[in-house]
């Protein structure tokens, strides 16, 4: 066992620390934008904010097209209609239930995928084998921000004519091999949430090199109208506000900041809990520009000596809400269970990894002290 590593003080926190707390990157800055969008009088419908937030993500992420949307899961919705997605679509279930309900939302069948248990992201070996006739494309979801086994699922994807669709709401700013993640499959979905690394309130993305498939998500975005009332094609109303884009200016303006900040909270979790037995972080490899966004740790419940359900329980008690991110896996939730009431697929990767992660407290609001003070609850949980 260990040596009990130096206790920084008490347990208990008088305020609770969040796992999603969003930033403010320079409030001043954002409220002369507020006030240019009330002088202006163009809140919405493809305002210059929104313009503005277009290009610049694009060129952050170097992709040629970037179609902003009011929130990730109706960006997901846009990009599977856009892309051609019907039958069945190879999807993880160790995601968040958007990825899954913007399949579900419109009557396309996912076909629940196991995980690699050492990457947390869809294993592309059991995606060649759920593939069938009906099979239109695969959904990769880069977790905390870890880039997907790209080269194997780009080869299966063209080899089977499918389309190979990104969830990236968890790696703005990431990268595969010295290319932004938001450059690959048909294209790529963020989410701009609160909780998430850059945020706009809400707001969500579609980047993609392809301008033909851009031109229609545009399209699709603005219930389909190509002029004042001209409409050609299907569509609904998923635009950003301006409001929503001036945060997310203002944020991306200091994402380098935001980055090294949650280095800095990284580092002193990997610190602290590499002290304790039965407890790993999720670690990231630095030349994939991690966002560092998710501090994620999985407990061995042997030695640990608790249950990841117990430690959340001490945790919460102690006013530390860590979060269970994510569980259960997404087969396991009732509206996708078969009519038999159990889960469609058999995941014991899953499964698995489900029942050992935690999310632990992030975001500008924690002080290196609290972290250290999070670890030494952990470890007085382990100690017994
Ligand atoms: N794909 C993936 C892989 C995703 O993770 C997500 C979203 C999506 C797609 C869909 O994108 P969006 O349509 O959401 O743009 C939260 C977020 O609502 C969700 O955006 C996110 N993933 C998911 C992982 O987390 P909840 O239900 O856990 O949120 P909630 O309200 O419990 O808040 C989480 C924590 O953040 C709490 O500790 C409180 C704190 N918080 C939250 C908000 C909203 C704050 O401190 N301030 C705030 O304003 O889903």
């Amino acid at each position: 066992m260990a040596d009990k590593p130096e206790v920084y003080g008490g347990g208990f926190f008088s305020e609770p620390l969040h796992v999603g707390r969003p930033t403010v990157a320079d409030r001043e800055r954002f409220l002369e934008r507020v006030n240019s969008i009330l002088d202006s009088g163009w809140f919405t419908n493809d305002g210059p904010m929104v313009r503005e937030f277009e290009e610049k993500v694009a060129d952050h992420l170097g992709v040629r097209n970037c179609v902003a949307t009011c929130n990730g899961t109706v960006a997901l919705e846009l990009a599977y209609r856009a892309v051609g997605l019907s039958g069945e679509v190879i999807v993880p279930s160790f995601t968040f239930v958007a990825t899954v309900h913007a399949l579900h939302w419109q009557g396309i069948t996912p076909v629940f995928c196991d995980i690699d248990p050492t990457t947390h992201n869809i294993d592309p070996v059991e995606v060649e084998r759920l593939i069938t006739e009906k099979t239109t494309g695969i959904v990769g979801v880069h977790l905390w921000g870890r880039p997907c086994a790209i080269d194997s699922l780009q080869e299966i994807a063209s080899h089977h004519g499918l389309q190979l669709v990104f969830d990236a709401a968890h790696a703005f700013g990431c990268s595969w091999n010295g290319t932004r993640i938001g450059n690959l499959g048909s294209c790529e979905v963020f989410s701009f949430h609160a909780t998430k690394f850059l945020h706009s309130f809400e707001g969500g993305a579609i980047t993609t090199n392809d301008d033909q498939l851009a031109e229609k998500l545009r399209l699709m975005r603005n219930f389909g109208f190509a002029g004042y009332d001209t409409v050609i094609h299907p569509g609904v109303n998923g635009k950003m506000v301006e409001i929503c884009a001036a945060m997310g200016l203002t944020n991306l303006e200091c994402i380098e900041q935001l980055v090294s900040a949650n280095r800095e909270y990284y580092l002193a979790y990997r610190e602290r809990i590499a002290e304790i037995p039965g407890i790993e972080l999720v670690t990231f490899d630095e030349s994939h520009k991690p966002n560092f966004q998710y501090v994620v740790v999985e407990i061995d419940r042997e030695t640990f000596g608790l249950s990841r359900d117990d430690l959340v329980d001490l945790l919460h008690a102690n006013n530390v809400l860590a979060r269970r991110y994510f569980f259960p896996g997404v087969h396991r939730m009732s509206p996708f269970l078969a009519p038999s009431g159990h889960p469609p697929s058999h995941l014991p990767a899953t499964d698995e990894i489900a029942d050992r992660v935690l999310s632990l407290p992030v975001g500008n609001a924690i002080r290196q002290d609290d972290i250290f003070r999070v670890c030494d609850l952990i470890y007085s949980a382990h100690a017994g």
